[in-house]
């Protein structure tokens, strides 16, 4: 009979929800499309829970959605399993390293699942082996953006569940009286903020109070939210709504990461950070601003412009020129009004382009998909990979 692989995933919460994001998403498709036991091993239940409302902090072991949810801890009285998949580079403890080390290649395979990048360097390094001491390689699996790269998660029924919801008429209305939000206003420009503190927001919100053409905002928590808390001298609770001019301005409450696709596929346009809810606005095909993970020294933003350069790859220059302007301005800090302004008068084209783009993307195999094969193809005992 044959038994189930255990793959043990390692997640690190070094801030927000990023890494618990992708450390979730990848486990449950690992147990869900691939039927493998997945052990997913969290120094922080608590952020976790906020993405998945069923994990109980308290608990340093309990099976959610089918996925074994253990405390950072328990790996010191486990053995690895199958695959072991350090996420992000976290450093696991020193007597689990000794066992996978004991135990060696022929019955561990390991890996260290990187950061998304759209730099070239990224197709290099993806599955280049590290010699680890006891004579095991640690595999480096890259995400990205080409075929040369480890892809991007993307769950097997992803695209026609969205389609799925996109089509139906009421489905927008549904979700959002489910947040306790009412429908927004006729003709008005639906925007998803899921994004950092930046500087320079209350200009930008003035004109779009003042502006002919409505929008709602649909702001998430954050320190977003708290920023246009103050501008509006009030504290705007989750569900709660406001208006000013021509700006609606509602509160959402944190959701599951499940129904955290619902309200990128129901914006017109999706203001979105870090990596996961990046991602998940270029599967929800609708134009996007990323306000990416600001790093020390603007070391972050060769990275915005590697992706600018391959998601504006082929598109008209006017439009290219748009792009850029919003999501540089978003990212340093600078002035909005004229550059969102810009970029909202596009919407249609901008639409198009984000459809293309997500079909595009979609020709690659997903992540999960291509770290299995990765392993797979690389067998427990074969030469490193290069
Ligand atoms: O939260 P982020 O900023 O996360 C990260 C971390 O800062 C991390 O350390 C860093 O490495 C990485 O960015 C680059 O942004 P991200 O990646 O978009 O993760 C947010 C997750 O939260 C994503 O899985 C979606 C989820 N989410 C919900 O489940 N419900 C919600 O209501 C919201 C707003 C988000």
């Amino acid at each position: 009979m044959s038994q189930r692989e255990t793959w043990d995933l390692f997640c690190h919460v070094v801030d927000n929800y990023g890494d618990i994001g992708v450390g979730w998403r990848l486990a449950r498709q690992l147990a869900h499309e691939h039927a493998f036991h997945v052990r997913l091993f969290v120094d922080d239940l608590n952020t976790f829970r906020s993405i998945s409302p069923q994990v109980n902090p308290r608990l340093t072991q309990q099976t959610v959605a089918g996925v074994e949810v253990l405390g950072w801890g328990r790996q010191l009285q486990l053995d690895p399993g199958d695959v072991v998949v350090e996420l992000f580079g976290c450093h696991l403890a020193a007597p689990f390293v000794e066992r996978i080390q004991q135990r060696g290649a022929a019955h561990v395979r390991w890996v260290n699942l990187e950061h998304l990048s759209a730099e070239a360097w990224v197709e290099d390094a993806h599955l280049r082996p590290s010699p680890q001491p006891g004579g095991i390689n640690k595999l480096f699996f890259f995400p990205g953006f080409t075929q040369a790269t480890g892809g991007l998660l993307r769950e097997a029924d992803l695209l026609v569940r969205r389609d799925a919801w996109q089509a139906m008429p009421a489905a927008r209305r549904i979700a959002l009286r489910a947040l306790g939000l009412p429908p927004p206003p006729e003709h008005a420009v639906a925007v998803l903020l899921f994004g950092y503190a930046r500087e320079r927001l209350d200009d930008w919100l003035r004109s779009l109070a003042a502006t002919a053409q409505p929008t709602v905002l649909w702001i998430c928590p954050g320190p977003l939210r708290e920023a246009i808390s103050a501008w509006l001298h009030m504290d705007l609770l989750p569900g709660q709504t406001t208006v000013r001019g021509s700006l609606t301005l509602c509160a959402l409450p944190f959701v599951a990461q499940e129904r955290f696709d619902e309200l990128l596929w129901a914006a017109d346009l999706c203001v979105v950070r870090g990596e996961d809810s990046f991602v998940r606005a270029q599967w929800a095909a609708r134009p996007l601003v990323w306000h990416i993970y600001p790093q020390r020294d603007d070391a972050h933003l060769p990275k915005l412009q590697a992706f600018l350069d391959r998601y504006l790859d082929g598109l008209d220059a006017d439009l290219a020129d748009t792009v850029t302007a919003l999501w540089n301005a978003w990212n340093r800090g600078l002035e909005l009004d004229a550059v969102w302004s810009d970029f909202i008068a596009e919407l249609p084209r901008l639409r198009r382009h984000a459809e293309r783009w997500a079909a595009r993307l979609a020709q690659h195999g997903d992540l999960a998909t291509q770290l299995v094969r990765a392993l797979r193809d690389a067998g427990r005992d074969a030469p490193p990979l290069v």
